[in-house]
């Protein structure tokens, strides 16, 4: 791509821009897992994730506006809007794992929300809660309060964030779940443009940035399997690796395995037909789905 700028390097993703108001995003097929980045890629993760976020930011648009201008024909990468970013994370959950879980247990607590006692690991929250962290490109995003959150973005912006993170995220998990999949929580990114409006933008309610379980395996009292890493997460503890990169290999059976898992997500959450995707990315931007041929 000559005249594009390389902007920066996620774990899973790249940046570029186009012009001064336009950045690509793109989403590669690497993995992560334990915050590693395996030498294996998965074929086809990265349309799945840009498939899916294009999926959401095409029906929430009434509920929050986005960064979404196109999503290019290799189904990998999203041309979008450049803003202004917010330099918080603003994760909704609404179940108790990970670091929510973690807290809980500590102190009662996750990010000042007081839950009630006696809730166990992947108990449903009595309401999704808003759990705001500071952003770490390497390492963990710390969790941080209400009161902290509100210095970095201020308090009018936090309670818009809020809001609308919730909004979005019941969303989605109602849409979700009557499709099979629980999504436990999620991160969101938000921007501002030139004229100050408020937008979502980054990837949006992907297995990436959420913790995506399966529905009819879900039973509360313990951790739950990952819809979309389960495979990967066996097959490195079974290896006995220290959680240290360089990550192990991934053998065929568990690439396609976990690209699979990958694609059943996107289709049972969008309903379409991967391969529609494939053919002609657009598919997952209209409100009904792949049209007649
Ligand atoms: C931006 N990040 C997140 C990709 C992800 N619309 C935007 N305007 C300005 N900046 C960003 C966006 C978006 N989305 C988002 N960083 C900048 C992290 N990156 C890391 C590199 O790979």
């Amino acid at each position: 791509m000559p005249d594009t700028v390389h902007l920066g390097s996620g774990k899973v993703r790249e940046l570029y821009a186009l012009d001064p108001d336009r950045l690509l995003l793109v989403a590669s097929d690497r993995i992560s897992t334990f915050d590693v980045v395996l030498p294996t890629e998965i074929p086809d993760k990265g349309r799945v994730l840009t498939g899916l976020s294009g999926f959401w930011f095409a029906r929430t648009r009434s509920i929050c506006p986005n960064h979404l201008l196109a999503l290019r024909p290799d189904g990998r990468s999203t041309e979008c809007r450049r803003l202004a970013m917010l330099p918080i994370e603003c994760v909704v959950r609404g179940y108790l794992a990970g670091s929510g879980w973690k807290d809980y247990g500590a102190t009662g607590l996750v990010c000042g929300h007081r839950l009630p006692a006696g809730l166990v690991e992947s108990d449903r929250l009595p309401e999704p809660i808003f759990t705001p962290a500071t952003k770490a490109e390497t390492g963990h995003d710390e969790n941080i309060s209400r009161e902290d959150a509100a210095r970095i973005v201020g308090r009018d912006r936090l309670d818009e964030v809020e809001r609308l993170s919730i909004a979005l995220y019941q969303f989605a998990a109602r849409h979700a779940l009557a499709r099979g999949i629980i999504i436990a929580d999620t991160k969101f990114e938000f921007g501002t443009d030139a004229d100050g409006r408020l937008l979502l933008a980054d990837e949006a309610l992907t297995p990436d940035s959420s913790r995506f379980w399966p529905a009819d395996r879900y039973a509360p009292g313990r951790a739950q399997p990952a819809f979309d890493k389960q495979y990967v997460r066996d097959f490195c503890e079974q290896t006995g690796w220290n959680k240290t990169s360089p990550g192990p290999a991934l053998p065929p059976d568990v690439v396609a395995g976990t690209r699979a898992r990958y694609i059943e997500a996107f289709e049972q959450i969008t309903g379409i037909r991967f391969a529609d995707y494939v053919s002609r990315p657009d598919v997952v931007l209209s409100a009904d789905g792949p049209l007649p041929r």
